[in-house]
């Protein structure tokens, strides 16, 4: 017993949650996300599809999770129902094949769906803690996502106490749920390090079903290192953002940025990190990388208000091993505050998000491949994107050794519209839209974006109608993308062969 709680094997736990059930699973990325339950209804999923019966569960999360999670169960044919944002390889591809039903959805939105019963019933909640109070007082680990919605919501709750983190992680959260329409106030958050909530997510201790005792690291993995592509992307918008801030368009003390995860957004970090015309700044983010507890021991990042430490285990060892330094310096809180638009508009983020494609006219593609197949999701991107202070997007001008060009005439799927999108930045440099007119828009983001072997094909695009707002040809408008899914490349599409007619 850890107080009047039942200790349980993984398998014991695993075999209380039932075939059509739905799990709200704990951790925001990899952080935080419980790993020996859900192997253990992976196994046992396997085993009852061996025996002939059907086993699957609706998997509710925070955001992304690891291959002990999403990997297994999926690997294990387990999910019938998932949302909000994933990027398993393993789940990918069920749901590409049309076998685990995904719903996209932003992420500040997730825990009141739950609330408002959008999403139906929640059976469980299993929840990583590093500790658990005798009144039932959860204190989470390396994120907190959108566990405290799940623990109030479910009928019942499994705990994963991981003894790889550490008890005196007490203090690093901030659990706040705003009251439902129409009672609900205002978000007292009025700059990046204020704290609104409670330390803990307050439970009742009856709920509590079980707990398994477990010693495992998180699954983040480390990102590689910077390449000059994406040096030079980090470098392009660091001295972007240090303009603007000579122009007086960004107050001398900064503002707080927001930055997604991947390769890119460190090597931007590092960038904003190096410049010595940018003063240390705060980060009001939903993930944490590598990059930026670098940034903070450094004393060039002020204060991390973010929902998950998704850090490599060596980094997240120098932030346990330093905790009482790192203590005033990052909060965790659930993915409804870290990402709440009300605010991300307030305090006036700078986001900087990945694109997979733009096209000329300044709407984003984040998440779907050729306009079909699911990458990961819209995750928090929409969120900040939408009220930013700043949006600012970036990838390489070209994907899959050159062959793909990002910039194109019409995205292939809309995460991210032209209304939304501010600024463009690629390897070749900036485009900034701010108070343009679409083909303003579409002639600098091909002469500043656009990788300089698909100038003159997107120049042509443009050139095929006269007197539009928006000069769209719309039998033309994919030309590029047909030229790619026939052949394996989008060099080379003649859009003077375009007829007069159909423009
Ligand atoms: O494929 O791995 O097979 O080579 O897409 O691309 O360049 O490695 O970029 O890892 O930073 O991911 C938009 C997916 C970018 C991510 C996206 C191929 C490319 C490669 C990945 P390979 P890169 P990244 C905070 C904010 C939405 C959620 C978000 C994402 C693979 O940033 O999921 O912003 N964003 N959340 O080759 C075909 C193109 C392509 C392409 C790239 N135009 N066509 N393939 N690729 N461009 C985080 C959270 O919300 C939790």
């Amino acid at each position: 017993m850890i107080f009047s709680f039942p200790v349980l094997k993984p398998g014991e736990a695993a075999a209380m949650i039932e075939h059509g059930q739905t799990v709200g699973f704990s951790g925001f990325t990899p952080a935080g996300a419980p790993k020996a339950i859900p192997l253990a209804i992976a196994k046992h999923a396997e085993f009852e599809h061996q025996a002939g019966r059907r086993f699957k569960i609706g998997v509710l999360t925070g955001a992304s999770t690891g291959p002990s999670l999403d990997g297994a169960l999926a690997k294990a044919a387990a999910i019938s129902f998932r949302t909000p944002y994933q990027s398993s390889p393993e789940l990918r591809k069920r749901i590409n094949a049309g076998e685990t039903r995904f719903f996209d959805m932003h992420l500040s939105m997730m825990p009141q769906a739950v609330r408002y019963g959008f999403l139906g019933p929640v059976h469980w909640a299993v929840v990583e803690a590093c500790d658990i109070t005798a009144g039932g007082g959860i204190v989470l680990t390396a994120s907190v996502g959108a566990s405290p919605t799940f623990c109030r919501m479910a009928d019942r709750i499994l705990i994963e106490l991981n003894h790889n983190h550490p008890p005196t992680l007490l203090g690093m959260h901030d659990i706040y749920e705003p009251a439902d329409p129409p009672r609900r106030r205002e978000i007292p958050i009025y700059s990046a390090s204020d704290r609104i909530g409670s330390p803990v997510i307050k439970v009742d201790p009856a709920k509590i079903a079980g707990v398994v005792q477990t010693n495992l690291e998180d699954e983040c993995k480390g990102f590689d290192e910077a390449t000059p592509e994406t040096d030079r992307i980090g470098q392009r918008v660091s001295e972007f953002l240090a303009s603007e801030m000579k122009a007086g368009r960004i107050p001398a003390a900064f503002l707080p940025v927001q930055s997604g995860v991947g390769n890119i957004a460190n090597a931007i970090l590092f960038a904003l990190g190096r410049n010595k015309d940018i003063p240390a700044f705060e980060m009001y983010t939903e993930v944490l990388q590598d990059s930026v507890v670098k940034l903070i021991q450094d004393e060039r990042v002020k204060f991390a208000s973010t929902c998950s430490l998704t850090v490599s285990p060596e980094a997240l060892k120098v932030v346990y091993d330093n905790l009482e330094w790192f203590r005033p310096r990052i909060l965790m809180r659930p993915q409804e505050i870290s990402n709440n638009p009300e605010v991300v508009r307030r305090l006036g983020i700078i986001s900087i998000n990945t694109a997979l494609e733009v096209d000329i006219f300044g709407n984003v593609n984040s998440t779907h491949v050729m306009g079909r197949q699911m990458m990961n999701g819209i995750g928090g991107s929409g969120d900040f994107t939408r009220n930013a202070y700043l949006s600012v997007f970036t990838c390489p001008s070209t994907a899959k050794g050159g062959k793909i060009s990002t910039i194109v005439p019409l995205v292939s799927h809309m995460d991210h519209s032209e209304h939304s999108v501010q600024i463009v930045a690629t390897e070749w440099g900036i485009a900034d839209l701010r108070g343009r007119s679409p083909i303003e828009r579409a002639l600098l983001i091909i002469e500043n974006c656009a990788h300089p072997e698909f100038r003159d094909q997107l120049h042509q695009y443009l050139e095929l109608v006269e007197g539009a707002h928006t000069p769209h040809t719309l039998t033309a408008a994919f030309k590029m993308h047909d030229k790619f899914a026939r052949t394996g490349d989008m060099h080379g599409v003649d859009f003077a062969e375009v007829a007069a007619t159909t423009r």
